[in-house]
This record gives structure tokens, sequence and C-alpha cells, in this order.
């Protein structure tokens, strides 16, 4: 099989190189850990993209999850022609926001209140303030290898680009800003428990992503989330969901409505603006009443609400709520994993994948990945091999072992097909 051109990539990445650090304007998207230049992409249609060298692939990062309905859904562009026909951004309130917070609100029961703002870092880099605002606590109780954005009390032992290219707990963070964060190993409800019994009282939130991306895909054990949310009732702090991956990915009210555990502030991003620059944060009504203006917790945002970004994400989620694509969503997924697990047990390699809705990760690894020390222990080189393997059959895979891949409702069975047979030669390959 011949390798594609990817000249015109490659030349123009070398360029970017000389304005944006590293080339790229976040480091997830770097081809740091599996090698070469990053495709530059020229445009994405339903479950595909082409490259600037006219190579067209299969999508499985989604612009990092957003896509869950795949590139340019005819609803999703409508809207946003629409609104820009009516300008761009007014920095004054309009209808829009209102009702992506009443779809919201409508969608995830614990949320009675919603703050839009323009990441997913700041969604939760706004909760942790509102939860030490709300309980004039410090200390945040974080695990290790989840990621929560770029907020310096939460690259601590983080995952997804911080692990990949192996910088977890930042240069750049103050000592004095990492000592109030406690990180502790995902899935260990004795760790927690005993955390707890001992700082409990000066804790004002537990932040986790309730279903891990950002190790790749690792799934709570049976207990650790209800666990989680009675430790945080008992010693009075808020147990924080961060959804910003999972929220409208893994069932439309999110993991909390699939493992049936209710957090007192969830965060949001990715879907929830439907490929548009959207973060949101929310929570009881007695909780987010303490945001300013009603309340004394500052945050602000110039953009935060733009009519473009909420128009988007309005949209996508109209279009998963009348469509409902969830239980199709599963059944792709569910026959990808299956067959990759399968492709990678004919080639005898070590591997285990895990899968939680649309979501999944093939771990080049011998053990189930249920914390950071395990997936720590990726074959890293073997998922680069993987990775240039399946680029090369046109299929397009988060860069890093330490991603989630994403199905959208837009994925065909022919392109589960034309998947499971590249993973069968390149895995067949890549086992010498
Ligand atoms: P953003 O600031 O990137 O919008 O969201 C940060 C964030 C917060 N919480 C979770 C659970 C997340 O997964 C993320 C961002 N995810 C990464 C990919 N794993 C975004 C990709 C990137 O950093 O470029």
């Amino acid at each position: 099989m011949t390798t594609p051109s990817r000249d015109n990539s490659q030349s123009h990445f070398t360029r970017a190189r000389q304005s944006i650090p590293g080339g790229v304007n976040s480091p997830a998207r770097a081809f740091g850990a599996v090698g070469g230049a990053p495709l530059i992409i020229d445009r994405g249609d339903g479950a595909y993209l082409w490259d600037i060298d006219g190579n067209r692939l299969v999508d499985y990062v989604g612009s990092w999850g957003p896509h869950i309905l795949g590139h340019r859904h005819p609803e999703v562009v409508s809207a946003l022609e629409t609104t820009l026909a009516k300008g761009t951004s007014f920095g004054a309130p309009t209808t829009l926001e209102t009702e992506l917070a009443e779809a919201v609100i409508a969608a995830v029961p614990s949320v009675e209140k919603v703050r839009m703002v323009n990441s997913g870092t700041e969604a939760t880099m706004s909760a942790i303030r509102l939860a030490r605002g709300h309980t004039g606590r410090d200390k945040v109780i974080k695990f290790a290898g989840c990621y929560h954005g770029h907020v310096d009390s939460l690259l601590v032992q983080a995952g997804s680009g911080a692990l990949t290219h192996g910088v977890p707990s930042s240069p750049g963070v103050p000592a004095g800003c990492a000592a109030d964060t406690v990180a502790l190993p995902f899935n260990d409800v004795e760790e927690l428990t005993a955390t707890m019994e001992n700082i409990g009282s000066e804790v004002a939130c537990v932040i986790l992503e309730p279903v891990v991306g950002n190790m790749g895909v690792v799934a709570p054990v049976e207990g650790f989330l209800d666990a989680c949310r009675q430790l945080c009732t008992a010693h009075g702090c808020l147990l924080i969901f961060d959804e910003v991956m999972t929220g409208f990915r893994v069932a439309f009210g999110g993991a909390q409505s699939l493992y049936n555990v209710t957090p007192d502030m969830t965060t949001m991003g990715k879907i929830v603006g439907g490929g548009m620059p959207v973060g949101a944060y929310g929570g009881s009504a007695e909780i987010m009443n303490s945001i300013s203006p009603d309340g004394p917790v500052y945050q602000a945002g110039t953009l935060s609400g733009n009519p473009l970004a909420m128009a988007c994400g309005l949209a996508t989620l109209k279009v998963l709520r009348d469509t409902n694509p969830y239980d199709r969503l599963d059944a792709v997924t569910s026959r990808l994993v299956d067959g990759l697990d399968q492709a990678a047990t004919d080639a005898g390699l070590d591997h285990v994948v895990a899968r939680v809705g649309s979501m999944f990760t093939l771990f080049f690894n011998s053990e189930p990945v249920t914390s950071y020390d395990v997936s720590a222990r990726n074959d890293t080189e073997r998922f680069a091999a993987y990775h240039r393997g399946m680029l090369d059959h046109g299929i397009y895979l988060p860069c890093s072992q330490f991603e989630a891949n994403f199905v959208s409702a837009a994925h065909t069975d022919e392109d589960i097909d034309a998947t499971l047979a590249a993973a069968r030669a390149v895995l067949s390959d890549i086992a010498g």
C-alpha cells in the first residue's frame, strides 16, 4: 500500500512553526507522540475530513468530541447561517443564550442554572472558584490522569496532552497554587475515604471526569461514583462532574444520567457548542446564585454566550433530543470495538479495549486500564505505529494513546467495515 502524499501538509506545517509555538494552537494536535507532521485539514463533512493534499479521512477525533452529529450537519449549518445574517457578537444578552441554557437544564436535571463561557477550561476554572467561594474552603481534590483543561490549580498530574507530552504537572504553576490541590488515584475508594476523613473539612470540591477520556477511556469501577457522592455529602464539600467530554456524549443527560449519580455542579463543553467555542458550568440555583452579578464570586467573558456559538450548540442539542441517536451510536461503536479487539487478538498483541457509549480506546497494554498508573504502562511506541498505519489507510485517530476516540451519528456501516479492514492489516503488520 502506498503512503498517501502529504507534501502540502508538511510544507504548511513548516511554515506554521515559524509563527505558532509548535505550529499548533493546542499541543493535543501535535504529532510528537506518533511521529511526523500533523495533517493540515481543509474541510470536514459528515464522518470525513479532507487534508490540504486532498486525502479523505474517516474521522474518529471529531474535533476532540464536539462532532457527535458529524461535520456540517445541515440543521447546524442552517442555524449558523441564519444567525450570522444578524451579526456575530453584541456583548449584550440575546434570546439564544436563554434558549441554550433552557435546553441544557431540560437535559441535565441536576442543573437549575447555567453560565456560558468559551471553553471547558473556563468552565472548570469557574466551577472550582465558585466551589471555593460558596464553601469558604480552599482545597480541591482531583484524580491523577483526569484532565480538566489548563487551569493552574488543575494542571497537577493531568491527563490528555499534559500526559502525552510527559508534563502532567506543568512548570509555571506556582507551588502555592498547587498546594491546595490533592491528586488521588482514580477508582480508589479507600484512598478517597481516608483523605476525606483527614482533610474533608478543608475541601471545597472533588472534581472528576465521571468517565475519564483523558487517560484514554477509563470507566468508573462499581461504587466509585457513589462513594464520591456520599463522601462529599458527608464532609460538606461540592461534587463537580467534569462532563466537558461525557456531556451529551455517553447519554443525552451525560454520565450522571447513565450512572444515576447527582453532582452538585457540572461542567460542560465540546458538544454543548457543537464545534463552536462554548463551555458551561451549572448546578443548583442556590449554588449558582453565588456567581456575579447576583453573588460575590466573580466570573466574566467578552464572548461568553456568543450568538453564533449559542446557535450552533442549540441546533446540535435539538437534533440530539429529536433524533435520539444514542442506541445506534452504542451499537455501531460496540461493533467497531469488538472488531478492533478481535483484530488485536488475532495479531497476538497485548491490548485491552474500553468503551462507554460512543467514546472508546484501544489500549496497547496487557491489563485493564483503571487508573493513571496503569495507563502510564501503555506501549506508546506500539500505539504510534498503529496510529501511523491507520493514517496511511485513511483512518484519522487521536494522536495519543491517552485520548478517547469518538464515533458520530454520521459514521456508516461501510465506514466501520473500512476501519476494521484497515485495523486488521495494520495490527498484523505491527505485530511483525
Ligand atoms: P477546553 O478548554 O479544551 O475546551 O476543555 C478542557 C477540558 C476539560 N475537561 C475535559 C474532561 C476535557 O476533555 C477537556 C479538553 N479535552 C482535550 C482532549 N482530551 C481537548 C483537546 C485539546 O486540548 O486540544
